[in-house]
């Protein structure tokens, strides 16, 4: 008992206001014993008082309650293992519907879970990478990140929390003229992967996942919108048909080219970090001067950038190398 409370235990050393030397023993960010102690020659008096205070601490450790701590699962990720969260709406085909989306895209939804992420990759420590489509983001955490030492409940926790907060905070930044209804939920999941071909592959199926879900939905909503079909005809319209199919049912009945499709549409969102130059204008002055001076000051920051990319092939890999780097 004495050991595991010595473990949780920091000694910090605090001046007093006589001038001495102030030990204190804390405990989880409590302080729960103080030894004070003049560094003039007061080394026994101090090691009684030291005795002492471990003594009570192990007397308040002790207390019956204790042992509920012991339900508390352990869920520390693999070590040298790529973390990925991944979160998604709760619920989004009702939310959308209320909130009028776009179909089968809504650029502005689209722009706001990017601005979600953002915001998360910028607040939390140690995503590398983080790739969105739909009502979902994923979140690919440092390998040798040691972030709450790798507790899978702390990043998933966090990674969500700090989501939802933004998507409510800056719903009006996209949705000028469309009030919020209802606090939108989303769930998350973490999976670890444990090697770097296996997170390609990973953010490979997320990306296969938006394509062909947007190809269907593309195809889906042109035959409900431009051809009179009802959502049932549509579906039964397309039901067996293969790629080649929807491709040429959209170019030869609505004169679309899948492919010049809006990448965001097509591929998704990929989040990465990338030295950004920024351009702010200063306004100086000068102590002579009555009137200040406009001056245009440009900063380097590392930000967290969206590219609308294929990243199942070796060509994105190739070009970041630094995301799958040792140290990452
Ligand atoms: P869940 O995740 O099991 O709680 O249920 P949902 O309804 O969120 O299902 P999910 O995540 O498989 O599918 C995402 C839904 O979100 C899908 O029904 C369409 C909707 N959605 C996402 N982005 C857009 C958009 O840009 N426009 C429209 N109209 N709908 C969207
Ligand atoms: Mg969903
Ligand atoms: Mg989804």
């Amino acid at each position: 008992m004495l050991a595991s409370t010595t473990a949780r235990a920091t000694v910090r050393r605090h001046r007093n206001f006589r001038g001495g030397v102030l030990w204190c023993f804390h405990f989880r960010g409590g302080m729960w014993a103080a030894g004070a102690v003049k560094v003039s020659g007061c080394l026994a008096a101090f090691s009684v008082t030291l005795r002492r205070c471990l003594k009570l601490g192990a007397a308040m450790a002790k207390s019956k309650f204790e042992y509920v701590r012991d339900f508390e699962a352990d869920d520390t990720c693999l070590a040298h293992c790529w973390v990925v969260v991944r979160l998604d709406g709760r619920n989004f085909h009702r939310f959308a519907e209320k909130h009028n989306f776009a179909k089968p895209n809504d650029s502005r939804a689209l722009h706001l879970m990017t601005k979600c992420a953002q915001t998360v990759m910028e607040e939390l420590e140690d995503i590398v990478i983080a790739y969105g489509q739909s009502d979902e983001y994923s979140f690919v955490f440092k390998r040798k990140s040691n972030w709450f030492k790798r507790r899978a409940s702390k990043f998933m926790t966090h990674v969500v929390s700090q989501f939802a907060s933004s998507y409510v905070f800056y719903w009006r930044d996209y949705f000028e003229d469309q009030p919020l209804l209802y606090p939108p939920g989303f769930d998350g999941r973490v999976v670890v992967y444990p090697s770097n071909q296996t997170l390609k592959d990973y953010l490979s199926w997320r990306q296969a996942d938006c394509h062909i879900n947007n190809l269907y939905n593309t195809v889906f909503w042109a035959l409900v919108q431009q051809s009179g079909l009802t959502p049932i005809q549509a579906q039964e319209r397309l039901q067996g048909t293969l790629t080649a199919d929807k491709n040429e049912i959209l170019f030869s009945e609505f004169n679309i080219n899948y492919n010049n499709e809006p990448l965001m549409y097509r591929k998704g969102t990929v989040l990465i970090w990338q030295k950004v130059d920024e351009v702010t204008t200063k306004e100086v002055r000068l102590p002579a001067e009555m009137e200040g001076r406009k001056m245009v000051v440009t900063r380097t920051r590392t930000k967290a950038v969206p590219l609308h990319c294929d990243v199942i092939g070796d060509a994105f890999w190739k070009e970041h190398p630094e995301i799958l780097h040792e140290d990452s």
